[in-house]
């Protein structure tokens, strides 16, 4: 036996608890400790049948994620195969107690027990495809003979966890057991004993035939080439089933075996990995322990209740926070609370929320037209519109109507918080929390650090995120933050690909097929062109004499062609704002880039995408020496749940990383060559490629000199 997984009795039932904090993963010395403690209860003549519960807050999150970069860097492949088909062929019934999560390697460790019991708050599922795997011990073949086909690729292609009232609905859990797990299962346990305990492997009675079977798995794979363009492994997840639908068990798990581990060793997997941790290292700020006190937020207020006033509004209420919407006028202010109602009745409509649900947020939402409540609420979002004079105002009268150690926070998404600070008698409280649009559906919250923010009140934005839903990304106080900063370049290089001949819908094709969720010249048709425009204009003073800078967007703008809002931008729009080419735009362009003495050529995607995708890059390690990023991880992150890149690609600097960084940095310098000064490879960018280094390796030398 070993401290990971201990042994007990209870009477004639022994007690299996797996102790492996903070989540039971199943790391080394875990399924070891599991199968000696069946041989143990099968070897004991005094017990009649096995419980196996997790200790803590959880069953088993699955196999240990730690232990894959080993495996794909040559370290040994460990299968759990083994110890499941040991639990299955137990004499003795053993019943498996599910609370919080039984996922990936866990739910098959669950669906080798010969019964699952569970509280109605645990979860199952396999989530391997967000990971670029698919499950790996047997779970493609067990599964279906539990839930059935259908179900059985739902759950394994789309990853979500399933709530055990449901999976009981299902039969992939034998009962729920309210109050106490541990005894309702070993009540259960006894129950069984003497019964013959069934074997999953041995259940065939919903695997259906081959006829009902292809058309499942024929709507699946379209499903999936739509819905998860570009990834393999919910793919490869249909394949595995398919074979377990067709042949004898032991083939089915040598086919998804095999699936495994092409899937494992792809780019697709470790990239989705460095996803999985980043999520979780971001939290992780190097001066603000996790210790550091976080303030209470139970009340909140939003000033402005435009477009992202009202979404973030809607963010708080979600979470359960009661708000104060606040706009200057009555009009704006029922215009505001119009558009909150008709977001809810659209997610009522798509069944993302129930009516119910709605009602009580909307009873969260109190519209106000002055100050006189502020003084009651925790933390303020400031949401008006992008102009400095018009912020600094507003934080005066916030820095008079709220108490003492209320957060201030501003939604500006390129202003300068220091200087909004500087409007107040407390800095300390002031910070950025820079929603994305829709506020209420984007993850992405980019939390600007200003000199002086406290780090109480970094503390808890952070912690407050997490809460709100979102990913929150600690970011320094530029220009233009961190993914703002970075989407300059990357939309420069489109506008210019565009004057020097390459189509309108040919750069976006290449961004889109590259794996983006839209292209760079369709987003800001979807933003406004004119946001842009405006903040072009006011730092105009700002642009270096002599330096090439994109025209085409500011003429568009000045014809009125402002994108979906006007019907007309760089596509053509539809009342239902679906985009067409627009030849009219070709043809302006190429008469501006004529007066303007560019000479037009073929184009090709790749050239396309080098010269958007390596703009992020360049920039963001630029970012990173200056220190406005915390770890390139940070700027992955941001990207992914803010920009629509590509996750299988891990983020612009992973994905740099994938290419290999002497390769980046030599195809910029030959941009330098031929496009100037603006490609000016970033210094950080420079030595990692000449000492052979990845951004990854950038990170880490930041942890060991923190
Ligand atoms: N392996 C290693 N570490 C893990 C882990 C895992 N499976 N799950 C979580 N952690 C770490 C995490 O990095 C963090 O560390 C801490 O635990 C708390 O996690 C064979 C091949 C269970 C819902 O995909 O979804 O099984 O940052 O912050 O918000 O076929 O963790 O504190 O240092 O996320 O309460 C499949 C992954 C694996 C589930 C809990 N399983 N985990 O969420 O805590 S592949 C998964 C989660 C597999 C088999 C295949 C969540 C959670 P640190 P946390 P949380």
């Amino acid at each position: 036996m070993n401290n990971l997984v201990r042994v007990s009795r209870d009477n004639d039932i022994a007690v299996i608890t797996i102790d492996n904090p903070p989540v039971n993963a199943l790391s080394p010395g875990v399924p070891e400790g599991i199968g000696a403690a069946i041989d143990e209860m099968n070897n004991d003549p005094a017990v009649k049948a096995g419980v196996v519960i997790g200790a803590g807050r959880t069953f088993v999150a699955g196999a240990d994620i730690k232990e894959f970069g080993k495996m794909t860097a040559g370290g040994p492949r460990r299968s759990l195969l083994p110890l499941l088909l040991h639990i299955e062929d137990s004499r003795k019934p053993v019943v498996m107690a599910i609370h919080g999560q039984a996922f990936g390697g866990g739910l098959e460790l669950a669906m080798a027990g010969h019964y699952r019991v569970a509280s109605p708050t645990a979860q199952v599922g396999q989530p391997e495809v967000k990971l670029g795997i698919i499950p790996g011990a047997g779970g493609t073949q067990r599964l279906p003979r539990l839930v059935g086909v259908a179900k059985a690729v739902e759950m394994c292609t789309e990853g979500k966890p399933m709530p055990a009232p449901e999976a009981v609905v299902f039969g992939l859990v034998d009962a729920l057991i309210e109050g106490d797990l541990l005894a309702g299962a070993l009540a259960f346990a006894r129950d069984a004993v003497g019964k013959p305990a069934p074997k999953t492997r041995m259940r065939t009675e919903k695997l259906g035939t081959d006829t009902d079977n292809d058309a499942v798995l024929a709507g699946a794979r379209s499903i999936v080439a739509k819905r998860q363009r570009g990834l393999k492994a919910p793919l490869a997840a249909i394949d595995a089933i398919e074979a377990g639908t067709k042949l004898s068990f032991e083939e089915g798990c040598q086919a998804e075996a095999k699936l495994f581990t092409e899937c494992l060793f792809s780019d697709q997997s470790k990239a989705l990995i460095h996803v999985f941790f980043g999520e979780r290292e971001v939290a992780k700020i190097p001066d603000v322990p996790r210790e550091t006190p976080v303030l209470p937020v139970n009340r909140v207020a939003v000033v402005g209740s435009g477009t992202m006033g009202g979404g973030i509004a809607m963010v708080f209420a979600n979470a359960g926070i009661p708000v104060l919407l606040k706009d200057v006028g009555q009009a704006a202010l029922d215009v505001g609370m119009g558009k909150i109602r008709k977001n809810y009745a659209n997610s009522v409509q798509r069944g993302r929320f129930t009516q119910a649900f709605v009602d009580e947020r909307l009873q969260l939402i109190t519209p106000v037209l002055n100050y006189d409540a502020f003084s009651a609420v925790d933390m303020v979002v400031e949401a008006v519109f992008e102009g400095m004079a018009l912020k600094k105002e507003v934080f005066a009268e916030l820095d008079r109507a709220c108490r003492p150690g209320a957060i201030l926070a501003s939604n500006t998404s390129t202003l300068n918080i220091d200087e909004i600070a500087g409007a107040t008698s407390r800095p300390e409280a002031v910070i950025g929390t820079h929603f994305f649009s829709p506020a209420n559906v984007m993850r992405l919250l980019e939390i600007v650090r200003g000199n002086k923010s406290s780090k109480e009140v970094i503390a808890t934005c952070m912690q407050l995120s997490k809460k709100l839903g979102k990913i929150g990304v600690l970011v320094g106080n530029c220009r233009g933050f961190v993914g703002n900063r970075m989407f300059g370049p990357y939309r420069r290089e489109a506008q210019f690909l565009v004057e020097e001949g390459a189509e309108v819908e040919a750069v976006d094709q290449a961004l889109v097929e590259f794996g983006n969720a839209m292209g760079p010249l369709a987003t800001g048709d979807l933003a406004g062109l004119d946001v842009g425009w405006r903040i072009r204009k006011e730092y105009r003073h700002l642009e270096k004499p002599g330096v090439r800078q994109p025209f085409a967007e500011d003429r568009l703008c000045e014809l009125g062609r402002y994108g979906q809002k006007t019907l007309k931008g760089w596509y053509q729009y539809d009342e239902n704002r679906r985009a067409s080419a627009d030849p009219e735009v070709t043809t302006l362009v190429r008469k501006w880039s004529a007066e303007a003495g560019i000479a037009q050529r073929e184009i090709s995607s790749e050239e396309i995408v080098d010269r958007c995708i390596y703009a992020l890059v360049n920039e963001g390690a630029r970012i990173l020496e200056e220190g406005y990023a915390l770890r390139a991880v940070d700027i992955d992150i941001i990207y992914l749940n803010g920009y629509g890149f590509p996750a299988y690609r891990g983020g612009p600097m992973w994905y740099a990383d994938t290419v290999g960084l002497t390769r980046v940095y030599q195809r910029i310098c030959e941009f330098q060559q031929k496009h100037g000064e603006l490609w000016a490879p970033a210094p950080l960018l420079k030595r990692l490629a000449e000492e052979r280094k990845t951004f990854a390796e950038f990170d880490k030398e930041q942890v060991v000199a923190a």
